[in-house]
This record gives structure tokens, sequence and C-alpha cells, in this order.
């Protein structure tokens, strides 16, 4: 009754951002992410039958009340689902910075899903698991999958899912994260896109936006063109954050280091290096380009943050067991 798995993050280049039913976690939209090797969770689930409550240890520290809920709460779905009656030991090790835009709470519950799935003794399909997922976190539905994938919004439990568009990413597509702040955002995610759906009047337009970048996007992977994808990518994030500003009240993830990151990758981009930006509920900047442009950008930004500020970060895989 016991399983590892790991999952990596995944950054989106068409964001998702507001949900359409809050309870079966259904986004308002589609979305497309690549996901990435360099960040990643590792969770090993045991079903105990001496165990009184779940056990949940994250990066060798007992789970703070909140976390601990909301993974109790998602076993208890997989229990449910699986017949289980037994509690739980998690232990839950990120090689993530938590909360800080680098969609930690995609790797973790991508992993804890398919650990404590594996645990159960069942072996569902990937596509099943990637729902399941859902449930813990939205932007988890899409890291169960490796590479270019697209979270299709669905009507209901059994048709939100993502789906591989490219699992083995090999024509240069890369990103640097650009870590700026590495400290918990003071807007949650789930909080922030609720608030935009409730009150922003840029979300009809929005709705818009992305179905087109959908289809334009896809057609850019089919064709491998990094360029396109990237343009695509910085539009349609920067229109992500402008239903922010036009909530109300309005509020921004972006800080002064942000506007700065975007100022660097802009001029770059005017001198002839195609390198194209991304941000997502935090301050971080992830640059997106082709990986012959690898050094240039790097040593631009390394003379700007740091290198120790900096993180390449290639094609991932989906969910394994270990
Ligand atoms: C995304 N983000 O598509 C978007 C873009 C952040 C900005 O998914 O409430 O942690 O658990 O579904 O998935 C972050 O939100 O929120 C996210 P919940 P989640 O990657």
């Amino acid at each position: 009754m016991k399983a590892t798995a790991r999952a990596h993050t995944n950054i989106a280049l068409v964001k998702y951002w507001g949900k359409k039913d809050l309870k079966l976690m259904l986004p308002q939209t589609d979305s497309l992410s690549l996901t990435l090797d360099r960040f990643y969770t590792t969770t090993k689930v045991e079903f105990d039958p001496t165990l009184k409550s779940d056990q949940i240890q994250i990066d060798g520290q007992i789970a703070k009340p909140k976390v601990a809920k909301r993974v109790s709460d998602f076993l208890t779905l997989v229990r449910e689902r699986y017949q289980v009656s037994d509690f739980a030991h998690v232990t839950s090790i990120n090689n993530v910075p938590m909360a800080a835009g680098l969609a930690s709470s995609a790797s973790a519950f991508a992993a804890l899903a398919a650990a404590a799935t594996w645990a159960s003794g069942h072996h569902p399909t990937r596509q099943d698991l990637s729902r399941l997922a859902r449930m813990g976190s939205g932007s988890a539905t899409r890291s169960i999958f490796g590479g270019l994938v697209q979270w299709h919004a669905g009507v209901d439990d059994a048709t939100s899912f993502a789906e591989p568009i490219e699992e083995s990413v090999d024509f240069g597509l890369e990103m640097i994260a650009i870590l700026i702040d590495t400290r918990e955002k003071k807007v949650s995610s789930r909080g922030g896109m609720q608030h935009v759906v409730e009150t922003s009047p840029y979300y009809p337009a929005w709705r818009e936006v992305v179905k087109a970048d959908m289809a334009k996007i896809k057609m850019a992977i089919a064709k491998h063109d990094v360029n396109e994808i990237g343009h695509i990518a910085q539009t349609n994030a920067l229109r992500m954050h402008a239903l922010n500003l036009a909530a109300d009240p309005g509020f921004t993830y972006f800080n002064s280091q942000t506007l700065a990151a975007m100022a660097t990758i802009d001029n770059l981009h005017e001198c002839g290096v195609n390198c194209y930006y991304t941000m997502d509920a935090g301050p971080n900047v992830k640059v997106i380009y082709d990986q012959a442009d690898r050094e240039t950008i790097f040593n631009t930004l390394a003379a700007q943050f740091g290198a120790d500020h900096l993180a390449v970060a290639k094609p991932g895989p989906g969910v394994e067991e270990l």
C-alpha cells in the first residue's frame, strides 16, 4: 500500500485564469503549457491501518494546518474513489520554490494524485490521473504529462483533462526562470483568479483571446516555430495580467524587478535576439527562447540579476513512478 511518484512543474503559454465550476474545478477556458525538467516534486504515499489521521511531511517539516487540510481532503477523494479506508503517511520533497509563481501546486498535486492512486493498488490511465489531479489544483491537471500539454476545459468531471500535444519537445524550446522573489505571494492564484472572474470587465474578452491563442499556438507548435510560440505566450501573459489590473479592486503580481526584467527582454528583442517573457501568479519572469540564443540571454540576465537567480529549464517528462 505504498508508492512514490515524481511530477514536474509546468509553465502555461496560454494561461488558465478562472474557474466556471469551483466544486468540480472546471476552468473557464482551455490552456496550454510546457512541462519543465528543472522543477519537480517527489511524493511518497503509504496507507497505514494503524494511523488515526493523515501524517503529512513537506520538505522535512510537518505540514502547516491549512496545507495539511488541503492534502488530507485530496486523499479523502482518492480513498472514496478507490475504496481505501486507511489514513496515510505522505512525505513530499519539492525541488521548486514554493508558492512563488513557479507552480509548486502543479507538481505537488500531480505527484500526490499519482502516488496516492498507485499506493491504493490502482493504475488508471494518465487521462484519469489528470482528472484526479485537477481536483487538487487546476495547473496540476497538465503536469501529469510531459512536454507541450493542452488542458481541455470540458463541461463536467469526465471531460476536463489534459492531453499531450507533443511529449518529446526537441526543437530548441527552452526557458530561463528569473527568480526575483521566491517568498510566498500575497494574493493566492485561487483567490486572484476568482476575483477577476467576478469583477474584471475584460473577462468576456479574455475568453475570446484564449480561444484564438489556443488555435494559433497549436499551429505554431506544429511548425516548431519557437518565435511564434514565444510571441503568442508573451501577448497572452500580458492580457492575463491586464485582467488583474482591471479588477475591482485591481491588483498585480508584478514588482519593480518584474518590470525591469520585461524591459531587458524587450531590449534584447529589439537588438535582434528572439526572446519573450511570461509571468504567472508571482513576480518571477520566465523567458522563452530557442536554445541557440541561450548564452546571449543568460549572460545579459546574469549581469542584471546574478547568475544564482537564474534557472535554465528544458522541456521535462510527465509523472513517473520511482
Ligand atoms: C496557469 N496559473 O495556467 C495559471 C497562470 C497561474 C497563472 O494555474 O486554484 O495553483 O489550484 O486551480 O492551478 C495557478 O493556479 O490554482 C495557475 P487552483 P493554480 O498555470
